[in-house]
């Protein structure tokens, strides 16, 4: 018997009322690793009216207070790392040094959003009236729904949570039908860290079951949501006609550029494991490298010999460098990408199978990628795939690259290998992603700077970072006139 796992609503471990469930399998061998509530619009219901109930209070719970529950559970997950990472890199694959920094960025933003509980800034200037004060406080929303993809189980549901927490929401979280586990981890940390009941609601299920009902529930006020444009863009058009905040975060087609006075060495590195790590599903991972056509044959030489090399396997082995793709329907879209790139004229330099050797033949495991000749209108360098596949393309110069670079529907993350400081300062600028990195691959993001990406990568919010809590919090502008007098303004001053 598989182990059975709950919703958390208003404090308390439930099923779905359909008694409906669905079962969590691990990538890396089919293991199942137990059932889920298959949630419905009935199950959302009761969840939302539970955080409504807890808004009450919460919002006037001072500020530092409730920021002390997310100190304690910043130190409660240290304390279970390794525990949290092994059950992630079980439910979703990546290996376990990228699980335990998944769960790291958890912890580092349990910190950074407790601080702003004796932050949360506002902003007081003259009044231009005599006698009169001014002041804007930033205020909570209500009730937020947040929807999270499975590739960082752990890290991004804390990069909405806890903001919309420490700013006095309280929130309904549907984690990946592709990682519930992590979730259930999530609410137990802070329950235990002494989040009062109906704070944080747990509503396990699918998209169009679970997700939808919860975009569309007219008691949720904000809804923040990490995953697919085409998921990100229904979303965006429903909480529009509802009137309702949006915080999308979205795909990315990034890339490394590499010019001919780099250390072709680091790049190649680097290359390697922005677009092999977490087996290439990074929002952040690089799926194009546009290398100068000068060292074009040596960079793809060497990013070759680093996919040959990587082993592939369960990521709880240490000997593991990439596991599982997430399951084999995701596998298969990836592997289509790869004929469809073929079909283009793409030339396949290395992997492009599935690996099905010993032991992975029970699992969803995909050869690491590497595809030559790739030009910038093909649909590889254009659409996102989501796994171990990168696309090499040649340029002329660093114009060249960055222009290649811009002509994509996303604007996540970008990098440049150089040495010539004025072309790295050229490249910073002139790249049109939300993340520029110079001499660092693409992936690796810090929870204090902002996160997000220009054009069909986001809506314009940026999460984490000072700007953390943009999405979860509405200026309030307070005046207060003690003259004692009618004073008209703009009227008995001029
Ligand atoms: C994601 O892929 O959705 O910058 C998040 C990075 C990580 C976060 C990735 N810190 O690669």
């Amino acid at each position: 018997m598989s182990q059975a796992f709950q919703n958390f609503i208003g404090g308390r471990w439930v099923s779905a009322r359909s008694g409906r469930t669905f079962a969590n399998l691990n990538p890396a061998n089919g293991e199942d690793l137990g059932s889920f509530p298959d949630s419905d619009a009935s199950d959302v219901a009761d969840a939302v009216a539970a955080a409504a109930t807890a808004q009450r209070a919460w919002r006037l719970t001072p500020a530092p207070k409730r920021a002390e529950i997310l100190f304690r559970v910043g130190a409660l997950i240290a304390a279970r790392k390794e525990d949290l990472a092994r059950a992630a890199t079980r439910e979703m694959g990546k290996i376990l040094l990228e699980t335990l920094g998944d769960v790291q960025e958890g912890i580092d933003m349990a910190y950074l959003a407790a601080g702003e509980g004796r932050r949360m800034y506002g902003v007081t200037t003259p009044s231009e009236m005599p006698d009169k004060w001014a002041m804007s406080v930033r205020v909570p929303i209500g009730v937020v729904g947040v929807i999270t993809a499975w590739n960082f189980p752990f890290a991004v549901p804390t990069w909405k949570i806890f903001p919309a927490l420490v700013a006095g929401n309280t929130v309904v979280f549907k984690p990946s039908e592709e990682s519930p586990e992590m979730g259930v981890h999530l609410a137990r940390l802070l329950t235990e860290a002494g989040l009062p009941a109906g704070v944080l609601n747990l509503v396990h299920g699918k998209g169009p079951s679970a997700g939808a009902p919860l975009v569309a529930h007219p008691g949720v006020h904000v809804v923040s949501f990490t995953g697919s444009n085409a998921v990100g863009t229904a979303i965006a058009t429903e909480c529009a006609r509802l009137g309702k905040r949006v915080s999308l975060e979205m795909g990315g087609k990034n890339a490394i550029l590499v010019m001919e006075d780099a250390d072709l060495d680091l790049a190649s590195r680097a290359i390697a494991w922005s677009a092999f790590g977490t087996t290439g599903q990074r929002c952040t991972a690089a799926s194009r490298v546009i290398v100068h056509e000068k060292v074009y044959d040596d960079v793809a030489r060497r990013v070759i010999e680093h996919a040959r090399a990587l082993r592939l396997g369960d990521g709880l082995d240490p000997a593991t460098e990439m596991g599982p793709i997430v399951n084999v329907r995701q596998l298969e879209k990836v592997h289509a990408y790869v004929g469809i790139g073929a079909g283009e004229g793409a030339n396949v330099a290395t992997g492009g199978e599935r690996a099905t050797e010993g032991a992975l033949a029970r699992g969803s495991f995909y050869r690491p990628t590497v595809l030559t000749d790739v030009r910038p209108e093909m649909r590889v360098a254009q659409e996102e795939i989501f796994g171990p596949v990168v696309g090499f393309l040649r340029a002329k110069s660093v114009e060249d690259a960055i222009e290649i670079n811009n002509r994509t529907p996303y604007g996540l993350s970008s990098s440049i290998f150089v040495g010539d400081v004025h072309r790295a300062f050229q490249a910073m600028r002139d790249l049109d992603t939300g993340i520029v990195y110079v001499n660092h691959g693409t992936t690796g993001a810090e929870t204090h700077l902002p996160f997000g990406g220009t054009r069909g990568t986001g809506n314009g919010h940026r999460e984490a970072g000072h700007t953390m809590l943009d999405a979860f919090t509405e200026w309030k502008s307070l005046y207060v006139d003690f003259s004692g007098r009618l004073q008209r303004a703009q009227i008995d001053n001029n």
